[in-house]
């Protein structure tokens, strides 16, 4: 398997987690999205969007972290990164799109780029509005796990919600959003940093790092 990533894209900080709870080995490719290098004609030819993540495999090419987490659930279910009721696995896809659709869609990349270009906007402006979306994004996951829950956002194993929620926290710290009032998730940010599969997937280890 070759992943196209970027060190610090969220989306392929989501696929590098779920890989490695199911104990996958994958190269990596990066794609240096500072200079547009997603955007070269070969990886386009890949990944007709010219964003990452891309999952290469078996002679396909999956795109959009989402498909490709529930893809990687379903070809390699153990271990389980769903709950096994179909409530349990709502609340998990729940969760899950409340980061991958209405937050992390509004604070990528190409978006502080297009407030920087159209509207001028400094990284005070940018972070500012990250928080924007950040904030009350985090306030009602906060509710969630405190209804669903224990060590992890659903539940007492990682799930695919957990694969979201990390890399939108790395997210949020670059834009210097304040996270005390989410004391769940902080917490199960200090898990992840302490387990291999979240810890090998973090941003800095990644071999295209800075
Ligand atoms: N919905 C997509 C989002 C992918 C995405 O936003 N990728 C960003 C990096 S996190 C990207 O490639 N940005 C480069 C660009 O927009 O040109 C997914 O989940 O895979």
């Amino acid at each position: 398997m070759i992943l196209h990533s970027y060190w610090r894209s969220g989306a392929a900080y989501r696929v590098r987690i779920a890989l490695n709870l199911k104990g996958l080995t994958y190269d990596q490719q990066g794609h240096d999205l500072r200079t547009g290098a997603q955007k070269d004609a070969a990886y386009v030819a890949l990944n007709p969007q010219g964003m990452v993540p891309a999952l290469q495999v078996d002679g396909a090419v999956l795109t959009q972290s989402p498909a490709i987490l529930e893809w990687l659930e379903e070809t390699h279910p153990e271990p389980p990164l769903m709950p096994s009721s179909p409530v349990g696995r709502a609340h998990v896809r729940a969760m899950a799109a409340l980061i991958a659709c209405d937050i992390h869609p509004l604070n990528n990349l190409r978006v502080g780029k297009a407030l920087r270009d159209m509207f001028g906007a400094d990284q005070a402006a940018v972070d500012a509005w990250a928080a924007r979306w950040i904030t009350p994004g985090f306030t009602a996951l906060e509710t969630l796990v405190a209804q669903h829950g224990a060590d992890w956002s659903f539940g007492d194993t990682p799930t695919l919600a957990d694969c979201c929620v990390i890399p939108q926290i790395y997210s949020a710290r670059r834009f210097n959003v304040p996270l005390d009032a989410f004391p769940r998730l902080l917490a199960i940010d200090e898990r992840a940093a302490a387990h291999p599969a979240f810890a090998t997937a973090h941003p800095d280890r990644q071999p295209d790092a800075d």
